[in-house]
């Protein structure tokens, strides 16, 4: 049957959903994206997945042709008439279709795409036993000049980190900044647990500001843990407790070895296994609502 994807307004099947290959998108990666989830019906921090999209395309001077709440909708509605209960949400907004030259103001109206397909899950065994990282040599891009803030359709430099990561052997990568601090991993946010307290890094360590991560560090505080954000070493990660990811994908995954180093007793410790589940329990509790049609 095949997905029904909404294009420029209009829902259209999935053989039909094409954009130009004049698109700003595609010929610069000029444009921002979001990725979101549903579960058993309900939108997983819908309004702050628009509200960071919508700041990643002010900043771009890339002006979003809905309304958020316009875009709330066509996001309920995509799900509703895909008629899926737990999915994956991929929503693009590009420059649009211009010429060959950059310059954005050649280009017309911005293209809006929302894809709803069922998600691709990391194996069980991934939040069972925990998964093993590696340092990458390639450090995540300096804020001074493409700040990770701006979640862009401009992914190069996580997926040559991804790429260095498979080359090693391992699933995912852990990306310095260019000054050697700990940044975040290819799509997700990095979190370790050290003498009692939950430590991530702060925004200006040239991160995204990942939604699960708020998340995260709001279930800590409810659960009385300490948190902070601080800018952390690799000595720091590899003397840690306990330490995972965080991301829409992933949800929370357990890091149980980093470039060799076994963390805490190499296997997901107690902090790490509590905020899994209080997380799963916010997942089927809070979200907005829609029935599929
Ligand atoms: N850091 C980066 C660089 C990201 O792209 C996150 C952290 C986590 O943010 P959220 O808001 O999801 O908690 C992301 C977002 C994938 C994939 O296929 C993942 C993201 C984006 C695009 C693709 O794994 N994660």
């Amino acid at each position: 049957m095949g997905l029904k994807i909404y294009l420029n307004g209009k829902w259209v099947p999935e053989q039909q959903a094409k954009v130009s290959v004049f698109d700003h998108g595609l010929l610069y990666g000029d444009g921002v994206f979001e990725g979101i989830r549903s579960y058993d019906g309900l939108v997983f921090q819908l309004e702050r997945h628009i509200d960071r999209l919508f700041e990643s395309a002010h900043t771009l001077m890339l002006k979003v042709p809905l309304t958020k709440r316009a875009m709330i909708d066509a996001v309920v509605k995509t799900l509703k008439v895909n008629r899926l209960k737990d999915a994956y949400i991929r929503l693009v907004v590009t420059r649009g279709v211009g010429d060959l030259g950059l310059d954005p103001r050649k280009c017309g109206a911005a293209t809006v795409f929302i894809i709803a397909d069922t998600i691709v899950l990391y194996p069980e065994k991934v939040y069972r036993q925990g998964m093993e990282i590696v340092t990458v040599p390639t450090p995540r891009n300096l804020p001074e000049a493409l700040n990770p803030q701006i979640k862009s359709l401009n992914y190069l430099n996580n997926i040559l980190a991804k790429i260095e990561a498979t080359n090693a052997g391992v699933e995912e990568a852990l990306m310095l900044s260019a000054h050697g601090y700990v940044a975040e991993c290819t799509g997700d946010n990095i979190f370790i647990i050290r003498r009692g307290r939950l430590v991530t890094p702060p925004p200006w360590a040239g991160i995204l500001k990942g939604i699960t991560r708020g998340v995260v560090l709001e279930l800590a505080t409810q659960a009385g843990i300490p948190v902070a954000e601080e800018m952390l070493t690799r000595h720091d990660l590899y003397n840690a407790e306990e330490c995972f990811l965080t991301g829409t994908a992933a949800e929370i995954a357990p890091i149980v070895k980093i470039d060799g180093r076994p963390i805490g007793r190499a296997k997901p410790g107690p902090v790490t296994r509590g905020l899994m589940a209080d997380f799963r329990k916010l997942t089927k509790r809070a979200g907005i609502r829609y029935r599929p049609a």
